[in-house]
């Protein structure tokens, strides 16, 4: 892995970034002993959370145009979009197979908590650089959890192997990569003022993260 600044972020905040990627939770789910009742808490709000990330996304997508000098950010970037696309209509179809009702959740504490952060990073007054590192962060705590479900050597069940599938596949792993490397490429180019808040959203998200599992995990 090349050495950019986010690499040196993981490194300086491994403590915290261990916790969010490899949190209880997803550790149950790779061991087999997963509590169903937890998965579904998770799928509920993980529901209430995609339908407020489509926006967040649409907004990264929206600077990119504006401050991006690199076309291929908005093709990466639309990529994510289109993914997301199936991604509510997957968890509509597993809210059936588990007898979950989506229209019925309430939000919990960790679920609005993180949606105020999204709010705060659509607004036209937060910069590319941190989106877009924002947007790096949230996807690569999913790619990086669910891959472990997906080792030859975890125990994860058969009803849970789409979910896993879905952020842990290599497709999903090589999309978070070119993520990374905009962000990088931006990172190394920002002013330091530019640099510290996404610093900011960069370890506010890894929390939020953690707080998310936890709450998931009951
Ligand atoms: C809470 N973080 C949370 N939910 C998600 N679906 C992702 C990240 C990845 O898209």
């Amino acid at each position: 892995m090349e050495r950019g600044v986010l690499e040196r972020w993981i490194k300086e905040n491994e403590g915290l970034y261990v916790e969010a990627t490899r949190h209880p939770f997803i550790l149950s789910i790779r061991d087999g002993t997963v509590d169903f009742s937890a998965y579904k808490r998770w799928l509920e709000q993980d529901y209430l959370f995609i339908r407020n990330f489509v926006p967040f996304v649409a907004s990264v997508l929206v600077k990119a145009s504006r401050e991006s000098e690199d076309d291929s950010d908005m093709e990466t970037i639309l990529g994510g979009m289109a993914a997301l696309h199936d991604e509510i209509l997957w968890f509509k179809k597993e809210a059936s197979k588990w007898n979950v009702q989506l229209s019925h959740v309430v939000p919990q504490n960790a679920t609005e908590a993180y949606c105020r952060l999204l709010e705060i990073l659509i607004n036209p007054e937060t910069d590319y650089t941190t989106a877009v590192t924002a947007f790096w962060t949230i996807e690569a705590v999913y790619q990086q959890s669910f891959s472990l479900c997906l080792k030859s050597d975890s125990k994860t069940v058969a009803e849970l192997m789409e979910a896993c599938r879905r952020w842990g596949n290599d497709d999903f792993g090589t999309y978070c990569e070119s993520l990374r490397r905009i962000a990088n490429r931006h990172l190394a180019n920002a002013q330091e003022s530019v640099r510290k808040k996404a610093e900011e959203a960069f370890k506010l998200i890894l929390q939020l993260e953690v707080d998310f599992w936890n709450m998931s995990f009951g």
